[in-house]
């Protein structure tokens, strides 16, 4: 009988903390290749079992298996490997540039590559991603120079933001990629409203809205999934599982729902589960959902489940929350890898190869960063003019701008 007068709330742990020995044992991974293919119009209350299964291809043998298997041919799957590749590459130069203190601060996607590499692939040109900072890979992968995503990063005079954004929140409208903002959870409401847009003016452009595990709890993201599922928006909702936010485990905000695809499920929306580390079931996946969109089907809900190697930013230490050898304990490995071993498998790629093109990729990126910084870095060379600031805001600049212009001399 529970104590009467004694109320508790309830406040979830994660299973392991610092010192502890890592357990995902309560992760239950299906088997590549089981989790069924519905028609995209599929009636959802007939697929709420997806919101708490994962879809998965790539097996242990590196095989593509299943269903959802057999999109993308070699070249595609090859220009996969190596946008991930260079997102990593990418990653670790900045993140070495930051400790050099070339930039205030860095956010990488150590093990998270596939997710938004893969994603990009699904969309045609026009759509609309609604980012946060961990999809970078949606800009390597749709071609965007990383010369200028390291101009951004160093805030130098070359900065297309002109040093008005942080390092790492990028804005394209060429490349679909809505300028970030650090306030998280705002990418959805934005994104449906965005799609909602597109419908209205007989648009063929879809939008697709991005978020983290952790940032579900935000009130934006339950008002959005209102939104999508009422007037059945053309948009693709992404929640990144990648099991922290900063150090709060995702059982903080999944709480009781067991699944953050299943918080889709009271709305009516299609919500399935994905191996966030396979490159070939993200993609197979996304493009599911994005058909949905422009078939006027409505929102689907994907939950991509993977995890954060790295630490949250270069301002963080996971050693203080989580067990230092958690991830390698993950058990859906790294996506990488996995997608490497698959092309090996397939006879288009060897060892040697993967050595080449990683010491290739390496050099580009090292050439790209020679550039940037031949405009300035943080401490060092060409800056945004002073009277950039004030600039590009206002389409009339307000008399107290003004002013404040005057004073600054610029
Ligand atoms: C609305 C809002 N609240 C808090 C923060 C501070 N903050 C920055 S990142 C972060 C964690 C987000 O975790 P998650 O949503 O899981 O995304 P991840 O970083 O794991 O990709 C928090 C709380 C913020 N940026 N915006
Ligand atoms: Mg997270």
């Amino acid at each position: 009988m529970a104590d009467a007068g004694m109320l508790r709330f309830h406040v979830p742990e994660p299973e392991v903390r610092p010192g502890g020995t890592p357990d995902f044992s309560n992760v239950t991974i299906p088997k590549a290749g089981s989790v069924p293919r519905p028609e995209i119009d599929v009636d959802p209350r007939t697929i709420r079992d997806m919101a708490f299964s994962i879809i998965r291809v790539l097996n242990r043998n590196g095989e593509a298996v299943g269903p959802w298997a057999g999109l993308l041919s070699d070249d595609e799957l090859l220009e996969g490997l190596r946008n991930m590749m260079t997102l990593r590459s990418f990653d670790q130069r900045m993140q070495m540039a930051q400790r050099q203190g070339k930039t205030s601060f860095y956010m990488q996607h150590l093990g998270e590559e596939a997710v938004s590499c893969a994603f990009r692939k699904a969309l045609t040109p026009g759509d609309m991603n609604f980012p946060t900072y961990r999809q970078a890979g949606l800009l390597i992968a749709d071609g965007y120079p990383m010369v200028t995503m390291m101009n951004q990063i160093y805030s130098n005079e070359a900065d297309p933001l002109k040093g008005r954004q942080l390092p790492i929140m990028y804005s394209s409208k060429e490349h679909g990629f809505f300028s970030i903002s650090g306030n998280l959870a705002t990418q959805y409401i934005q994104a449906v409203g965005w799609a909602m847009a597109s419908a209205i003016s007989n648009d063929s452009r879809i939008a697709a809205a991005w978020i983290g595990d952790g940032s579900t709890a935000e009130s934006d993201f339950h008002a959005a999934l209102v939104f999508a599922s009422t007037y059945k928006a053309p948009v693709v909702l992404n929640v990144v599982n990648n099991q922290w936010a900063i150090s709060t485990f995702q059982g903080i905000a999944r709480g009781g729902s067991g699944t953050f695809a299943a918080r889709g499920l009271g709305f009516g929306i299609p919500s399935l589960r994905v191996d966030g580390n396979d490159y070939l079931a993200v993609h197979a996946v996304a493009k599911w959902a994005a058909e949905r969109a422009r078939g006027n089907l409505g929102p689907t809900l994907v939950e991509y489940v993977t995890y954060r190697v790295g630490a949250h930013s270069s301002s963080d230490d996971p050693s203080a929350y989580r067990p230092k050898a958690e991830s390698d304990a993950w058990p859906l490995g790294d996506p990488i890898v996995r997608l490497k071993n698959h092309l090996i498998q397939r006879g288009v790629w060897s060892d040697e190869r993967h050595a080449q093109a990683e010491a290739e990729i390496l050099e580009t990126v090292i050439a790209a960063q020679k550039e940037a910084e031949s405009h300035g870095t943080l401490h060092a060379g060409g800056k945004p003019s002073t009277r950039d600031m004030f600039e590009g805001v206002y389409a009339e600049m307000p008399p107290h701008l003004r002013r404040q212009r005057q004073q600054a001399g610029v």
